[in-house]
């Protein structure tokens, strides 16, 4: 008997601030559902309209077993595709179809895209601060708990630094360019960057594993010269040194320095990512699935990226929720050529409202295993975590050079 979509909704909620939008889909069997992430942190009530004004009609009543098939028909149906709102729309649908399917099969989803072939996921997690100092102490820290990569990042004094407490600070309610602003200047972020490296390299020892990211803000020139100083030191990678208005760039970059690159949370069109991929210019392919539409187009990616030599490190910031967590560690579990998953603990009552996160233990992200994405969530408490008050619904605040002009994040 064939299982039919019967409602597809949305639930938001902020058990850690962040606000994170779920889709779910409910069948015509009941008690089965499947969850899906849909999270545009910075966008989510486009992403609401989209799942609840569209999808929903559009999918109503389709046979839950054609993944692929209502993939490509709501790709079309828009007739303009390949944006932020609608693809997090579609991997909401995408990935709660998958857990459905794993939850009839009743196997995991890494178990239905081919069974694993490592038994947990290596992450990298966050070091940040004011001071040099303070990154390497923190590293220093995390390496105790068992976590053998570490992304560092230190604050510019007195300047919005991508990664550290400093950064995204609303200074007022009315922006521009002569209004008081968070100041971020390109080749101080530079100097300092190659600072910090140089002591953690020297204060950590050799064998820990290294990252940074450079968050797109530097011009070409300078994102090449700092991946040249940065050699030395032995990153596993440097990410997202360009931004994706200037991806031919990365040839010169390639040229020019042998550090690994990894690239990909704000592409969402294929057109951005296959060039870099065919010509080997990147080392780990970096997207935020639900910004390419879910799963399945991340499954084709992995598959893709495989054929060149390139790994995955799918995006794993705190606004992908841990249903997204879920679908990046299926396809982290099942994919060769993974690399390394992006982990940002899941704080607060996020474990309360979302029942099943993967396990954070040795360094790892571990699943547990459960059919479909092995993930739920408790409506009622994810309700009593409502969107944050924020003057703009969580849009970012302009970050400014010292002549005021805006810098692109
Ligand atoms: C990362 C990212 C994030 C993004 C954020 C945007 O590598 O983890 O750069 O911190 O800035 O997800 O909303
Ligand atoms: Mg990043």
């Amino acid at each position: 008997m064939t299982v039919q979509i019967r409602k597809i909704r949305c639930i938001l909620t902020a058990p850690a601030d962040i606000r994170l939008v779920i889709v779910k889909v409910e069948t015509s069997e009941p008690g089965l559902y499947g969850l899906g992430c849909a999270t545009f942190t910075q966008r989510p009530l486009a992403v609401v309209t989209a799942v609840e004004k569209y999808l929903d009609p559009f999918l109503c009543g389709r046979n839950v077993d054609e993944i692929e098939d209502i993939f490509q028909a709501s790709y079309t149906s828009s007739y303009w595709r390949n944006g932020p709102v609608l693809n997090n729309a579609m991997s909401g649908v995408d990935m709660a179809l998958w857990d459905i399917k794993g939850k009839r099969a009743n196997m995991p989803v890494h178990d239905l895209l081919g069974g694993k072939c490592r038994m947990a996921a290596p992450v990298y997690v966050h070091a940040s601060g004011a001071e040099c100092e303070e990154v390497i102490d923190q590293a220093r820290g995390l390496s105790e708990q068992g976590f053998n990569h570490i992304r560092l990042q230190v604050e510019v004094p007195g300047q919005a630094t991508y990664g550290t407490a400093s950064d995204l600070q609303v200074n007022g309610p009315v922006d521009g360019p002569n209004a008081p602003r968070n100041v971020f200047e390109p080749s101080d972020y530079v100097r300092r960057a190659r600072q910090l490296f140089e002591h953690a390299r020297q204060e950590l020892g050799p064998e820990i594993e290294l990252l940074h990211d450079v968050h797109e803000r530097v011009p070409p020139p300078l994102a090449i010269q700092l991946a040249k100083d940065l050699e030395p030191y032995r990153l596993f990678f440097y990410e997202d040194p360009l931004p994706p208005e200037q991806l031919d760039h990365f040839r010169l970059l390639r040229h020019h320095s042998a550090i690994p690159i990894a690239m990909g949370e704000l592409f969402n069109n294929p057109n951005e990512i296959v060039p870099l991929v065919k010509e080997r210019l990147i080392d780990f392919i970096r997207v935020h699935l639900s910004q390419i539409g879910g799963l399945s187009p991340g499954l084709k990616l992995a598959h893709l990226c495989d054929f060149f030599g390139v790994r995955t490190a799918w995006h794993g910031p705190g606004d992908t929720s841990p249903v997204g967590h879920a679908a990046n560690l299926a396809l982290d579990l099942c994919c060769h050529n993974f690399g390394i998953q992006e982990l940002s603990f899941f704080t607060g009552p996020t474990q309360e409202v979302f029942p099943g996160c993967p396990e954070v233990r040795q360094g790892a992200l571990w699943s547990n295993d459960l059919p479909g994405l092995g993930i739920d969530i408790d409506e009622k408490l994810a309700a009593k975590f409502p969107f944050p008050e924020h003057p703009w619904n969580g849009a970012w605040p302009a970050i400014r050079r010292g002549d005021g002009s805006v810098v692109r994040p």
